[in-house]
């Protein structure tokens, strides 16, 4: 072998002889056996037999990784050369699962690689289950950067995604026998990382604590961040971004003064403490706990991105500032990196010595905010107690952004109160007079002037607390934005109406919508292989791999019997994988004849996996009564569901375990048989997503009305052909738009509705639908054991009181929600028609591609065009 290798690599493999190792079959098989032997120090022959699939797949990541590096250093070069403008996407969290597949499918390597690998003895997609995911993040927002920079990268704009290089990612979830989740570590760098490039020599100095000193800050903590870069191919280009993720390491390493006088955990201890900043992942999803070291790795990974930013641009155009917002663009992806506000003015102040205005004009230019929540405890408040003591400066900035806002508003607001017919010019008169001094913020109609300004407060009290204001960094980041963005159509025009309602009307020009989108290499081409050949032998071509919009193309087929039969073969195929894949993960075993029904996403009682349990719950006392002829007319369901529980989110984690009881007790059941089969796959994530979504016939989106400030993954599923029954919420409505409504199992009150609801009607409504008290009768009558734990779950939606209050709707959303539930049934049981909507799902889901949210941010947002290597 070692002869072999010798032939064939050592002539021309390198990458240093024309910068592109050689992609035929036998050069990789050799380079691979190369790369075990040398890289991986795995004994090569010992091949097939000897070696495993982990060892294998790591063989074969270091020679993929060659060729990823390889067209890496061509861009990153051409770039650094061109010097156009870049875009930095800022987001605590990247979740970006699996690579092997995904790189060696943009790199266009299938083909040769499967074929030396199988030379080898092993199976591509074997190796490909080998590999761990890499989970830095909760769930939609972190899916949506890893998203972005794939479509950055196609699209050959420079940009670049920054994070951390956490050490442990999303918490594993096990589920025990009495079905409770269990949150374990995800420690996911044991086995190494072929896919990051470690930079040692790429590090910055990041302060924390401290005093200030005539607006000059001393930390008294400093650790150091230090970058790792990992490769992101585009697809049918030669691009190859970047994804910089920054670990934490300590300024010393050891402290041998300590260490001599036998002190040995002092010794080590500062490494201890810097290196906790970047070890874990924040398990919350839509929740803040405020914790100070979820702060302290805020400021960490952003202060060492914009470091690294200002460094490059130093070094092309040193001194001439103003050219920064013409070079480089920060996204902000939610409010977790909006510390960057302040960071940037005081690199600009205090490191480069601008002054306040100019430095502000830089700022307001150079950073734009995206939005994907209205839960008001998800929209992050810092303590000005937790921040002044972390970052001391930080907090002078703000103040001073706060106070000059403020000011800036005087003059505009008078005017409005004064356009007013109503407005008495004295009453605005003698409110421009109190100008500057603090009043209560309360809806007083006498002083119309100083309550509007309280409310454009970005230090404002802390509602829960006395005396203790806080600092809304979602007010922050507006102020400092060039635009602030929305995930959808009715999202963007929800946040507009609520938590920025005040500041839209002051800037209504900042406020815009980007409607999500999915990388549909991923969520399609590449988990869907039997699905995309036949889309590309449909249309006669491939390119809406990356021209979405093709996907159109398949609408004519839709009335089409032979192509009818074609799609639901394929659909067979997925479900059948889908069923393999829980029978190893789980050992149960599911018919693929009936209907696939998936609800995949965080638990959260917005999303009320507790309406799709209760109803299912009712499934199944209707088998439990039904006459033999009635259970011949009813359609099989199977029902699954996945997803985490936040660890302290204790109605979620009850709700996980509802789900479970449930499935044991109907999965048990001999009279039920194949009619309804429940089952919660533990440990929901990206590579499962994989499967699930190709194989899923129906999926759920019953987020309450203005919840769910998108999805992405009703767009996923649409893309596989798979029907939606879900509210208008999110990006459901767009998805309605594109594949007509009347083909989507549409139910439940509006987004208009939903407050008239919770304020008004709730009160004195009392028309609990009898299958839903029929449900809660059940769990509540122990038929799924556990009622005493179960007994507030139950309470929670049917009991109204001051801690019960049904706040998302599942009570009086519940009648319409089975009649959709019926109409799928009844649908089913045409598969014609079911497959016709099935394909007119494909062919509507054309605009959901990041690439074309991805051009949308690039030309209304960044003004970054694309760089492509001639
Ligand atoms: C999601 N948000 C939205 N948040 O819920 C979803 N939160 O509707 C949307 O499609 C998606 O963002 C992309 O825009 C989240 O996923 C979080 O994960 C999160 C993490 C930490 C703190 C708060």
């Amino acid at each position: 072998i070692l002869e072999k290798v010798k032939e064939v690599v050592t002539p021309s493999n390198g990458a240093a002889l024309d910068g592109k190792p050689k992609s035929d079959p036998a050069s990789i098989e050799a380079d691979v056996l190369q790369n075990l032997e040398f890289t991986i120090g795995a004994p090569s022959n010992k091949i097939p037999n000897g070696l495993d699939d982990k060892t294998v797949y790591r063989g074969v990541a270091a020679s993929v990784r060659e060729f990823l590096i390889a067209a890496f250093n061509r861009t990153q070069d051409y770039w650094r050369d061109q010097d156009p403008k870049f875009v930095y996407y800022l987001s605590a969290e990247f979740l970006m699962g699996r690579s092997l597949l995904n790189a060696v499918q943009n790199l266009e390597l299938t083909g040769p690689l499967s074929e030396a690998i199988k030379k080898l003895g092993y199976d591509l997609e074997d190796l490909v289950d080998a590999e761990q995911n890499a989970a830095l993040g909760n769930g939609g927002l972190g899916r949506l950067a890893a998203c972005f920079i794939d479509s950055m990268a196609t699209l050959d704009l420079p940009g670049w995604g920054y994070g951390i290089r956490y050490k442990y990612g999303m918490f594993k979830q096990a589920i025990d026998a009495k079905g409770y989740q269990q949150e374990l570590p995800d420690i996911w760098l044991t086995n190494g990382n072929p896919w990051e490039i470690a930079r040692p020599e790429i590090t910055y100095k990041i302060g924390f604590y401290g005093t200030v000193d005539n607006f000059k800050w001393s930390p008294a903590e400093q650790v150091i961040a230090k970058a790792y870069d990992n490769p992101i191919p585009g697809y049918k280009t030669s691009t190859v971004g970047n994804l910089r993720l920054w670990e934490a390491l300590p300024l010393c390493e050891f402290d041998l003064d300590a260490f001599n006088e036998g002190k040995y955990d002092k010794a080590v201890e500062e490494r201890r403490k810097a290196e906790d900043i970047s070890a874990v992942l924040y398990p919350n999803d839509a929740t803040e706990y405020g914790k100070e070291l979820r702060l302290k790795q805020q400021f960490f990974f952003v202060s060492a991105s914009i470091q690294d930013v200002l460094a490059r641009f130093k070094e092309k155009h040193a001194g001439d500032w103003a050219l920064l917002p013409e070079k480089a663009i920060f996204q902000m992806n939610d409010t977790h990196p909006t510390i960057a506000v302040a960071e940037l003015m005081r690199l600009l102040i205090d490191q480069e010595g601008l002054d306040w205005d100019t430095a502000w004009g830089i700022t307001q230019k150079t950073l734009a905010f995206t939005n994907h929540t209205v839960m008001p405890e998800a929209l992050e408040k810092w303590p000005v107690k937790v921040l002044g003591k972390l970052l001391p400066r930080h907090l002078e900035i703000i103040d001073k952004i706060d106070d000059i806002w403020k000011d800036s508003l005087k003059e505009k607001i008078l005017a409005q109160i004064e356009s007013e017919p109503k407005a008495a010019p004295a009453k605005a008169a003698k409110a421009a007079a109190k100008d500057g001094e603090e009043e209560e913020a309360e809806e007083d109609e006498e002083d119309p002037v100083e309550t509007a300004l309280a409310k454009y407060g970005i230090i404002t009290e802390n509602p829960w607390e006395k005396d203790a204001k806080v600092i809304n960094m979602a007010y922050l980041a507006v102020v400092g934005s060039k635009a602030v963005n929305g995930v959808a159509a009715i999202h963007s025009e929800i946040i507009k109406d609520t938590i920025f309602k005040d500041f839209y009307e002051v800037m209504p020009e900042k406020f815009q919508n980007k409607t999500n989108g999915v990388t549909p290499r991923r969520w399609l081409a590449w988990c869907n292989p039997k699905l995309a050949a036949l889309i590309t032998e449909t249309l006669g071509t491939d390119a809406w791999i990356n021209e979405t919009t093709l996907l159109a193309g398949l609408r004519q087929y839709a009335d089409d019997k032979a192509f009818q039969a074609k799609w639901r073969t394929v659909k067979h195929a997925a479900k059948e994988k889908l069923s393999h894949k829980i029978k190893s993960l789980m050992g149960v075993d599911l018919p693929t004849d009936p209907l696939y029904d998936v609800q995949i996403k965080r638990i959260h009682e917005y999303k009320r996996q507790y309406l799709n349990i209760l109803s299912l719950i009712y499934r199944y006392h209707q088998i439990k009564t039904a006459s033999p002829e009635e259970k011949a007319e009813m359609v099989p369901r199977v029902s699954i569901f996945g997803g985490k529980a936040a660890s302290a989110y204790y109605a979620a984690k009850k709700i996980v375990r509802l789900i479970n009881r449930v499935g044991a007790v109907v999965n048990s059941d001999p009279d039920v048989g194949d009619l309804l089969k429940i089952v919660f796959v533990p440990d929901y994530n990206v590579d499962l997503a994989e499967v699930l979504i190709p194989g899923a016939e129906l999926s759920q989106h019953i987020s309450t009305a203005g919840t769910e400030a998108s999805g992405t993954s009703n767009m996923k599923f649409a893309m596989n052909g798979c029907l939606i029954i879900g509210t208008m919420d999110g990006a459901n409505i767009e998805i309605a738009q594109e594949t007509g409504k009347e083909n989507m199992f549409v139910f439940g009150m509006d987004a208009e509705d939903v407050p008239v609801w919770r304020e008004g009607k709730r009160k004195e409504w009392k028309d609990y639908d009898p299958r839903f008290v029929k449900a809660l009768d059940l769990i509540k009558s122990g038929t799924f054991g556990e009622t005493e734990y179960f007994k507030d779950l139950v309470e929670s939606i049917s009991v109204m009181n001051d801690s019960n209050n049904d706040w998302f709707l599942v009570a009086p959303d519940f009648t319409d929600y089975m009649r959709a539930q019926d109409e799928v049934d009844k649908l089913y049981a045409d598969q014609d028609e079911w497959t016709r909507r099935s394909i007119l799902y494909t062919a509507g889901s054309g605009f959901f591609s990041s690439d074309r949210t991805i051009d949308q941010y690039a030309k209304e947002i960044w003004d970054v065009v694309p760089c492509k290597q001639p």
